[in-house]
């Protein structure tokens, strides 16, 4: 299965057209891919190629799940993916030009600070727990309602009705994308039942309109089949398949070292996830609940993030 992401990363870094990003960094980029990945006892997209750090997505996963968006939480507990964006803005905004060293030291001493410049806006876990409504009033103006649990609502169709096709949770929320830090990438979760009764499998579809193949990829395919085993535990259902879709999947120039580098390696070994309890609900799962088993990986590629 690894086989595919690497046969992906070579294409793009083959045949991708080259052209400056918003980031500025230039990229090579492919229109359209798609990587299926059985997810059956235990088996997880988890790259052998390099060492990923599946606790760090995990956690990020978790921070998803409770609707928070300020990163404060993920840098107490060392996790950094999120800091280029809060750091860039309070530089731009404030001039003040700080270290990203400092800034994220600030972030965890000071909570006062990290109300004011540690929030990304209303990104991934605002919208999937919370998307906002609106109901119209008499005088033509709207008063706030009751925001959606996007995840729970799946949760309850899943039981429900499992041969339904709405099993959707959306991210891009085109009305308050102008506010988000970042527009979501990993956009569109589906969830797909087959089978029936004890044989009933959970299948995860992703869309992901924009992908960093080298650094981020590895991440969103961990999370993704993570999301899918959560909720399959949740509803008692088989993990069934990973279906991975791709927009603009793209190589950024910057990571050539890592991409020559892991298209020399073979992947090796098949780690599975053991999920060592069954909490009460899917906003009740901790870190200690994941156990990750044959996970011997070769090593961590270092690259820069493009922000
Ligand atoms: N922007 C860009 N340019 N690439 C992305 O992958 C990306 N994301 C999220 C939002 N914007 C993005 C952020 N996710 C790492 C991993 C995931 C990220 C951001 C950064 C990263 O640096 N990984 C390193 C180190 C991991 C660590 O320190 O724990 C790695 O080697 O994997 C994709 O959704």
């Amino acid at each position: 299965p690894e086989w595919q992401y690497l046969d992906l990363m070579r294409d793009i870094w083959e045949n991708g057209s080259e052209r400056i990003d918003r980031t500025g960094i230039g990229t090579r980029s492919i229109a359209g891919a798609m990587l299926r990945f059985d997810l059956s006892d235990g088996a997880m997209p988890l790259l052998t190629t390099k060492r990923v750090y599946w606790k760090t997505a995990t956690r990020e996963m978790l921070w998803f799940l409770t609707g928070e968006t300020n990163i404060r939480p993920l840098v107490l507990q060392g996790v950094k993916i999120w800091n280029e964006w809060p750091h860039a803005n309070y530089v731009k905004e404030t001039g003040d030009d700080i270290s990203l060293e400092d800034f994220v030291a600030r972030i965890a001493k000071d909570e006062a600070f990290a109300e004011q410049w540690g929030d990304l806006g209303p990104v991934y876990g605002k919208q999937w727990v919370d998307w906002p409504t609106y109901t119209p009033r008499e005088d033509g103006l709207f008063e706030r309602g009751q925001g959606v649990n996007q995840v729970a609502e799946v949760i309850e169709s899943l039981r429900k009705s499992p041969g339904s096709r709405r099993h959707i949770i959306e991210g891009w929320n085109v009305a308050e994308l102008e506010r988000m830090a970042l527009p979501p990438c990993h956009k569109t979760y589906q969830f797909h039942v087959s089978g029936e009764g004890e044989d009933a499998r959970l299948n995860c579809l992703l869309y992901q309109r924009s992908c960093d193949v080298a650094l981020g990829l590895p991440f969103n395919l961990w999370s993704a089949a993570l999301l899918n085993r959560m909720i399959a535990q949740q509803v008692g259902m088989k993990p069934g398949e990973l279906v991975w879709m791709g927009g603009d999947v793209h190589l950024y120039l910057n990571h050539e070292h890592l991409i020559t580098e892991q298209l020399t390696r073979e992947p090796e070994g098949a780690p599975r996830l053991e999920i060592v309890r069954h909490p009460p609900s899917i906003f009740e799962y901790t870190i200690e609940d994941f156990e990750v088993h044959d996970y011997q990986p070769q090593g961590a590629i270092k690259a820069p993030v493009a922000v």
